[in-house]
């Protein structure tokens, strides 16, 4: 689908006019543009996305929850003398003052200020990096904490009820629509076999025993910015998932990410091994900027949060396989059995070495 990118951009409230629009980035979920403006001689970058709305079918909900969270974050960052547009992620409005605009045809897009000189990494290039982006999770995990959570829409209910993400993935195997089914009996029998992981974080938090708290819920490498030159954090970003949850889904989906040292659909899964180096450098990162805020049964859920991430996360590639590739964007066939395979490989090495995670965990 082609868009007139010229007149989108147009309805925002910045200067100058549309140079170029390129597709950006490697998320799974938005189509991302970097959208070049030309501001009398200066060149000014800008982030354009199409909301997913078959997914986010209630942008006005969304988009609130991200101006709240955004407006909170900028005044935060004011106040200790940083600067807002680079350490926040932060929206570009409407000229009439609204947070996405809506085409005639329902597509919804809205624009983000561009955060200069930084990076969003998709593997972890060098261990200070993941240390850095766990500093900065571990922080906005903070922030947060400060936040009035009453006034957040729930955007993505029981997002991370991992006995809900089973139950679908049963729906989607004894639906087998696509006739998939045949071809990864192996890779099902993984997940029916570690039905017993699903209910324990949803228990902990239903009895009240584990803190529910407003949470990212989508904490990958790619999700946080660093600064190009000194590995620094500068800002976390994709901010479409903060709701309630636990911190042991935050911290568990980083480790699920980036304690694998190649792409998230390698099909050698011969180079796909959980690097428990750099679970340490993550632990001690989140759990030195996070500080008191974790309590003791978060700490001794957050190794086995990541398997369960993991594990999550795996079954939602497996069930969209057989789905027939309608949730996460795929570039090629079988991308998404692949990135399966990958997750069901780091839960194998996880599950070996637990008592190590744990213990590296008590050491922070
Ligand atoms: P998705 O929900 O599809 O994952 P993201 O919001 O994470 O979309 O954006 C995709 C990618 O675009 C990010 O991984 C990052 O590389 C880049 N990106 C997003 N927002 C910004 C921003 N404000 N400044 C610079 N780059 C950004
Ligand atoms: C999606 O949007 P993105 O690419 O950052 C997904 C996450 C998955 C991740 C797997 C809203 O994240 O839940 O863990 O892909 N986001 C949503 O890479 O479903
Ligand atoms: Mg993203």
């Amino acid at each position: 689908m082609a868009y007139d990118f010229k007149d989108i951009i147009s309805k925002f409230n910045l200067q100058g006019e549309l140079v170029s629009c390129e597709r950006y980035g490697e998320g799974h979920i938005n189509e991302t543009y970097l959208a070049v403006v030309d501001n009398s001689g200066e060149k000014v970058n800008y982030i354009l996305q199409k909301i997913n709305t078959k997914l986010f079918d209630k942008p006005d909900k969304l988009m609130n929850n991200i101006r709240l969270v955004t407006e909170f974050n900028r005044a935060k960052i004011k106040a200790r003398g940083g600067n807002p547009d680079r350490e926040s992620l932060s929206i570009v409005y409407t000229k009439e003052g609204n947070s996405y605009y809506q085409l005639d045809s329902g597509e919804c897009f809205r624009v983000y200020i561009f955060i200069t000189d930084a990076i969003a990494y998709q593997t972890v290039e060098k261990p200070e990096h993941f240390y850095q982006s766990a500093v900065a999770f571990g922080n906005f995990a903070n922030l947060l904490a400060e936040f009035d959570a009453t006034q957040l829409y729930e955007v993505l209910p029981r997002f991370h009820d991992t006995a809900k993400r089973f139950n679908d993935f049963t729906n989607s195997l004894n639906a087998d629509k696509f006739d998939r089914a045949k071809l990864c009996q192996k890779e099902i029998q993984f997940v029916l076999d570690r039905k017993e992981y699903c209910s324990k974080i949803v228990d902990l938090l239903k009895s009240g025993k584990m803190p529910t708290k407003v949470t990212h819920n989508d904490t990958k490498l790619n999700n946080v910015m660093l600064d190009a030159t000194t590995g620094k954090p500068v800002a976390v970003i994709d901010l479409d998932t903060i709701m309630p949850g636990s911190i042991c889904y935050d911290f568990g989906d980083s480790i699920r990410f980036g304690c694998n040292p190649c792409a998230e659909d390698e099909k050698d899964l011969s180079k796909v091994n959980f690097r428990i180096d750099l679970f340490e450098e993550y632990a001690k990162g989140y759990l030195s900027a996070v500080g008191d805020g974790a309590t003791q049964i978060e700490r001794d859920n957050l190794a086995f949060g990541a398997i369960l991430m993991t594990y999550e996360c795996g079954m939602r590639f497996l069930a969209d396989y057989l789905d027939g590739d309608i949730y996460f964007r795929t570039h090629r066939e079988g991308q998404n059995l692949d990135r399966a395979r990958t997750q069901f490989k780091l839960i194998e090495d996880m599950e070996k070495v637990l008592d190590k995670m744990n213990a590296i965990v008590k050491k922070y």
